[in-house]
């Protein structure tokens, strides 16, 4: 079938006030980069002349500034699911010019199929590359296009250049069957392919293919700091207790690890640790130290949906392609977060808390318990299904003003059934096998900061009884202390007493 080949403002030209697009990618890579950049043009032009021009857009998890920054900075966005990271599009979220409703990320696509959102009017796609009969082979990210496709009214792919063809054979595309007729998902081991390479869509509703040489524009990391490396250093020596305890199989056990400094970190003193056998990882994003354990053979497999890697390394990757083919598997969000394959496998999930609470609740999303951060991206499809699920913070945000431990959570992603450790820069918490308040005891000693603990075990004190002695009056005696004085420190108990 020979497709027309247009310009990215010729296909924003089909798109209407109110359509709903599903778009390719998980993370920066594997997102459209200028269809919806032009989009965001004709929304401005529209706006000028006094119509309405928002579209709802579904990902597979974040995307970048070529989507959710330039559309928010243009207020192009109605409802956004199901997760985001982009500093004007929190804006518009928290000031409600966005609806935002924030999934679980191994959710979205089903729920999608279940018709809980209405229409995908336009499916977009990155593709490194496309046959006539409308086989496209994705880019570095797949998140939830699997599903979005199939269901589009129509597709505009965006042909990446800057791709090599070379990655054919690294994806693995599958789609379960729906209730009441879905099988197990058959993956039994981190690097059990089970689908095909190449994404299958109906070539007769291909409307244009626009071409691109654009990069992802992911940042490199900055070294970690001080606080990040006793973080990880700490989660570590959590692993290798553990291992040695033999709680922890001898071949160990498959990792997941979230986004962010914190987590690269971790990874780099997993590389450097000696203890600890070699590994492999069924996560959701594999960030640039993962490229390096894998290069020295740490880290034998990653199934991922997405290659989270900042530009540089990424050239890296394209030029030792060869080497790296068969050591990573890129799937769709649903499988690659999927709760019954995390389970089977005992995947170890390491995450990041904005906030705790001593009784072992954790916040992944809400600054003090309203404005909207990220979302709650992968966190509960691992936590919750995990062998060992691990939370890390930082024990202060904002030079001390912030205690990242608090009495009780502003918000609660993942509540004190599915949080087994609790990691800061000052140590670890174990909270398996104990009652809430010897939890709070372990929470308090170990992980707040020592210039907050005085103050947590007054609120401690002040329980009236009860299995948790939660002070519903002083309960957010942190937050308030910070929201009306600036300061945690100036929390003050007494007047509850
Ligand atoms: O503010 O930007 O003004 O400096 O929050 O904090 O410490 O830089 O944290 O970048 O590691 O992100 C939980 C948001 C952590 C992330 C979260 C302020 C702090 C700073 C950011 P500034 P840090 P990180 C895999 C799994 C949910 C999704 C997830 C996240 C800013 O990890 O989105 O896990 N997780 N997905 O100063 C007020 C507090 C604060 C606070 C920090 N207690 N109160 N402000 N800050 N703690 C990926 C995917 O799912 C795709």
């Amino acid at each position: 079938m020979a497709f027309n080949f247009i310009s990215a403002q010729e296909a924003a030209e089909h798109i209407k006030n109110g359509d709903t697009l599903g778009l390719s990618g998980f993370t920066a890579p594997g997102n459209p980069k200028i269809i919806l950049e032009a989009v965001a043009e004709k929304a401005a032009k529209e706006h000028e002349q006094g119509r309405e021009f928002k579209v709802n857009i579904f990902t597979g998890a974040s995307t970048n500034d070529h989507v959710d920054g330039v559309l928010a900075r243009n207020n192009a966005i109605n409802m956004r699911a199901p997760y985001q990271n982009t500093p004007d599009l929190r804006k518009r979220i928290n000031s409600h010019d966005a609806h935002y409703f924030d999934r679980h990320l191994s959710e979205m696509a089903q729920e999608v199929r279940y018709g809980f959102y209405g229409d995908i009017d336009y499916a977009i796609i990155e593709a490194a590359d496309v046959s006539d009969s409308g086989e496209i082979l994705l880019g570095c990210g797949v998140g939830n296009i699997p599903t979005y496709a199939p269901m589009a009214k129509k597709i505009f792919i965006e042909l990446n250049e800057e791709l090599p063809k070379s990655l054919y054979g690294m994806h693995d595309i599958y789609k379960p069957l729906d209730p009441p007729r879905r099988r197990e998902i058959p993956i039994y081991a981190p690097n059990d392919r089970i689908g095909a390479p190449t994404l299958k869509v109906d070539p007769s509703k291909i409307v244009g293919i626009v071409r691109t040489k654009a990069f992802d524009g992911v940042k490199p990391f900055t070294q970690p700091d001080e606080v990040s490396k006793r973080i990880g250093a700490n989660v570590v020596n959590f692993l290798v207790s553990e291992y040695r305890k033999g709680r922890i199989p001898k071949e160990f056990l498959p990792l997941q690890s979230g986004v962010g400094n914190v987590a690269n970190a971790v990874l780099n003193y997993l590389g450097e640790d000696k203890e600890l056998p070699n590994f492999m990882m069924y996560t959701e994003v594999v960030q640039d130290s993962v490229l390096e354990l894998l290069r020295l053979g740490k880290c034998t497999f990653a199934s991922t949906c997405s290659m989270t890697f900042s530009d540089q390394v990424e050239s890296q990757l394209f030029a030792d392609l060869d080497f790296f083919h068969d050591k990573i598997l890129l799937r769709p969000a649903e499988i690659s977060n999927n709760p019954e394959v995390i389970r089977r496998l005992g995947v170890i999930a390491m995450n990041t808390a904005l906030e705790a609470d001593i009784f072992g609740n954790v916040n992944s999303t809400h600054v003090l318990g309203t404005r909207m951060m990220n979302g709650i991206g992968g966190s509960g499809d691992f936590c919750r299904n995990s062998y060992i699920s691990i939370f890390s913070c930082p024990s202060i945000t904002k030079e001390g003003l912030i205690s990242n431990i608090v009495p009780q959570a502003s918000h609660v992603d993942h509540s004190e059934h599915s949080v087994d450790i609790l990691i800061t820069d000052q140590g670890i918490a174990d909270l398996r096998g104990k009652d809430p308040v010897q939890r709070a005891r372990e929470i308090i000693d170990n992980c707040a900061h020592p210039m907050y603990r005085e103050l947590l075990n007054d609120y401690l004190k002040i329980g009236r009884g009860g299995q948790t002695p939660l002070v519903t009056d002083a309960a957010f005696e942190f937050h308030r202390a910070f929201s009306n004085l600036g300061d945690m420190q100036k929390a003050d108990f007494s007047k509850f007493a």
